[in-house]
């Protein structure tokens, strides 16, 4: 069920398993590729219909009505109009660049000011939509910041949303609906069919992320800035870089340049690390802001904070500089809550990335700061919260950080693994609102199963089932579902190494957690989502995503993309 208001009248969304095909004759000219269906149904061949069903998005759209007798072909003439509104124009280009490379169709774009042919995928930027398909045009009055209406008929296609980011997210739809085929970078011959049908679509929760821990392992920026595109694919709208923690602090701080250079400089394993300068950084939050993902820079305190230690062993308890630490332990580390100059660390370290960062949270960690006990870590952290506030952002913690006082806005993500939590549920009472990553079903970094080769399992084994069987509006104890902000899948990077070990772990995890943070509840569906997921891996695979073949998923025996044009293979079944 939506958590956002419908206008009145408000039809009861409709879950997807229950798709309504349209009974009603097309008022419109049958165009070519209704009469191509149509020649080939009646031939008796079915081998023209789409190849994609309406239903089969990830995550389950809002409603879904099929019409089996329209789809719509795109060609060499298929040209984009979209409306004259610059974040509107970016997601045209942006959806012309995601077909071009396997079409190899020119997909001219154009402003709907523009004179000339009107183009068959239109993308409309409207608060309120209007159109044709009467069992779900009530609904259609508010979409919300994220939300969009996609309708397919034989004559065109038809994209409208309130924002770009609903567009955005229609377009990351529209992607899927099309063969898996589209995911190629170089030009397959096919017949590049989308079922027929409306979609009208928007998020059950405001805050959909995934974390990646960039400390323990260091990662390349282009690694990072492919991530974001797996998040935008999957309707993902935050990613959490957990940038600091014992092994490693992996952002250029002018006021304090040896965190960077010095903490900066080995990662677990004793690996050379490395650091995000501040140019760097930039090039993340600009491309998360093409893919409309909104960042949340950590800065883990008070403990996990070894690395800050050896470079500046004045804000050690014991002003000694510890050694540079390649373990995996936790929970040793903090930085002295008694002594001033902690305090300014904190406020210029959290100065200078809250200027780097356009989103409206700082994430200051907070977890594990074994050695900081009782008031002494109560008084640090509503210190820290007020630096934090002094920034201009809200602040985001790890649930620990429950006890202390509660100010504005402010943020706890909860890892949990026991969904009771009076501590968490009384911090709620007091006005923080819950980010859901419990750790035994929203661990990334958890085996899938046992002879999985990386990863931990201290919260249990996560297959993808695991992953996707709960329900993040009713899983902590006396927590309504109105304070949960969202669901974040975490990623730590202990184990994992390389771009191919982060996508091992993140697919097809990811697009569970993802369709939880999305979808409304009566949607769920462990059975139909299997079904649906199935038909993505081709899809990664032509894509050159590697993912874990999940023995639980049906995957298509056979590929659906002709061999000769298929891109380097990836997916794997061991690691
Ligand atoms: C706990 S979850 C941690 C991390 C580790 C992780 C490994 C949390 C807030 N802290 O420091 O990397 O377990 O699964």
């Amino acid at each position: 069920m939506s958590s956002l208001p419908l206008s009145s009248p408000a039809p009861e969304p409709t879950p997807t398993a229950t798709v309504a095909a349209s009974t009603a004759v097309p008022a419109h000219q049958p165009a070519a590729g209704d009469l191509a269906v149509l020649a080939a149904r009646a031939a008796g061949d079915d081998l023209l219909a789409p190849a994609v069903r309406l239903d089969s998005v990830v995550p389950a759209p809002e409603q879904v009505e099929a019409d089996p007798t329209a789809s719509f072909v795109l060609t060499a003439d298929t040209a984009i109009q979209v409306t004259a509104d610059p974040g509107a124009r970016a997601v045209a280009d942006h959806l012309a660049e995601l077909l071009r490379p396997a079409t190899g169709f020119l997909l001219p774009v154009a402003d709907t000011r523009a004179v000339g042919p009107t183009g068959t995928l239109t993308l409309t930027l409207a608060a309120t939509p209007a159109g044709p398909a009467p069992a779900i045009e009530r609904s259609t009055t508010d979409l919300g910041a994220e939300g969009y209406r996609l309708d397919v008929a034989g004559a065109g296609v038809r994209l409208v949303a309130g924002t770009p980011t609903g567009l955005f997210y229609g377009v990351q739809t529209l992607r899927q609906l099309l063969p898996a085929a589209v995911e190629s970078s170089t030009p397959v011959t096919t017949r590049w069919a989308l079922p027929g049908g409306t979609i009208l679509d928007r998020p059950r929760f405001p805050y959909r992320g995934a974390m990646l821990d960039v400390a323990r392992h260091f990662f390349a920026v282009e690694d990072v800035l492919r991530v974001i595109d797996h998040l935008a694919r999957y309707k993902l709208n935050h990613l959490h870089l957990h940038l600091t923690d014992d092994q490693g602090w992996r952002i250029a701080v002018d006021s304090w340049p040896k965190l960077a250079t010095v903490g900066g400089a080995s990662e677990v394993g004793g690996g050379p690390g490395g650091h995000y300068t501040k140019a760097d950084y930039r090039r993340i939050v600009s491309h998360a802001a093409s893919r409309h993902v909104t960042l949340v820079p950590e800065i883990d305190l008070p403990g996990h904070t070894n690395a800050a230690l050896v470079a500046y062993p004045q804000l050690a308890p014991d002003k000694l500089a510890p050694p540079p630490y390649t373990g995996t332990e936790v929970g040793f580390s903090y930085v002295d809550p008694a002594d001033e100059q902690t305090y300014d660390f904190i406020a210029d370290v959290l100065g200078e990335v809250a200027a780097l960062t356009p989103g409206p949270w700082l994430h200051i960690g907070g977890d594990e700061a074994f050695k900081v006990k009782g008031a002494v870590y109560t008084d640090f952290v509503e210190r820290a919260q007020r630096i934090v506030a002094d920034t201009g952002k809200a602040v985001v913690g790890w649930h620990q950080l429950a006890p202390a006082a509660h100010l504005d806005g402010r943020v706890l993500q909860w890892w949990g693994t026991d969904a009771e939590d009076p501590t968490t549920a009384d911090a709620v009472r007091r006005g923080a609102r819950l980010i859901l990553s419990p750790g035994n079903h929203a661990y990334l970094d958890m085996k899938y199963a046992e002879n999985t080769p990386i990863g931990h399992d201290w919260a249990g084994l996560i297959d993808v089932r695991r992953a996707y069987d709960w329900d993040p509006g009713t899983h902590v104890a006396d927590v309504p579902s109105t304070a949960v902000l969202g669901v974040e899948a975490p990623l730590w990077t202990e184990s994992v190494t390389s771009l191919t070990d982060i996508e091992f772990m993140l697919f097809p995890r990811l697009p569970a957690i993802a369709e939880l943070g999305w979808s409304p509840r009566a949607a769920h569906d462990w059975a139909g989502f299997r079904e649906r997921l199935a038909g993505h891996g081709p899809r990664w695979s032509t894509a050159g995503i590697t993912f874990h073949r999940a023995p639980e998923i049906p995957w298509p025996a056979t590929p659906t993309v002709p061999r000769q044009n298929r891109a380097p293979q990836n997916d794997t079944t061991t690691h």
